[in-house]
């Protein structure tokens, strides 16, 4: 057994702190949860994930002389943990390091609920609610121009390859399921393109293939785990 266990799905979220492990290159053991069956919801993963969401980290051996595992769950969260402790990814200056944090938050608070959100208005709802769908693709529309901007200037999101470009990564890699054009944004695309050519990457996308994700069309029931408001 490794001394981290990862709480996994292959989905966007999902694949941002496997690419950072990646990287890393330290081990890791994942422990699949079924979002379609309901796993996110049972007493055990409650407890290290109390959102019901992957994914979460355990880390069974935190090194900081305090003996009993760190359990973290929010995709930002666990890549600032797995960053900060290993001192690669995020830099230990502190404007260096804000840079880094900045589109980190503005990934996990803006292109990743905003892109979740038209892959369910497009993808998943019941009925077509045609404002609903384009609001939230003219949100991804706007978010992508921001980035694009912003990688006029830089290679990356901050100075240097950093946990802020594998979050922003995890969903641009699903850009046509919430109908973005790369070719609309071409610093977006030549960043993608650079990103795609990582190994790591690659090893991300191939341990996603070895797990059922959420499949493009769900059934009734799968809708009723996982599109229902309220969970007792
Ligand atoms: N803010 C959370 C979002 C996590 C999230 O939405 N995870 C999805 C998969 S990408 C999930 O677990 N869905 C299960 C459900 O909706 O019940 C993060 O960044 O970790």
């Amino acid at each position: 057994m490794n001394d981290l266990t990862l709480y996994y799905n292959p989905t966007p979220n999902g694949h941002k702190p496997v690419l950072l492990l990646e990287e890393l290159g330290v081990g890791y053991d994942i422990h699949y949860i079924d979002i379609q069956r309901g796993d996110q919801f049972s007493k055990t993963f409650d407890v290290i994930s109390p959102n019901n969401r992957i994914p979460a980290l355990v880390d069974h051996a935190p090194n900081d002389g305090i003996d009993a595992p760190v359990s973290v769950f929010e995709s930002g969260a666990i890549l600032y943990y797995l960053a900060d402790k290993h001192g690669q990814f995020l830099p230990l200056d502190r404007r260096a390091r804000i840079e880094v944090m900045q589109w980190l938050f503005w990934q996990v608070s803006g292109l990743g609920p905003m892109a979740g959100q038209a892959h369910h208005f497009i993808h998943y709802a019941p009925e077509n609610i045609e404002y609903a769908s384009q609001r939230y693709v003219m949100e991804c529309a706007r978010l992508y121009s921001v980035i694009d901007k912003r990688l006029v200037q830089s290679a990356y999101l901050a100075d240097e390859y950093s946990i802020a470009d594998m979050a922003c990564w995890s969903w641009v890699m699903r850009h046509h399921r919430h109908q973005q054009d790369l070719a609309d944004y071409p610093n977006v695309k030549r960043w993608y393109d650079t990103l795609e050519q990582r190994p790591a990457v690659a090893r991300t996308r191939q341990i996603a293939e070895g797990y059922a994700g959420v499949a493009s069309e769900v059934s009734d029931e799968v809708r009723q785990v996982l599109f229902t408001p309220v969970k007792k």
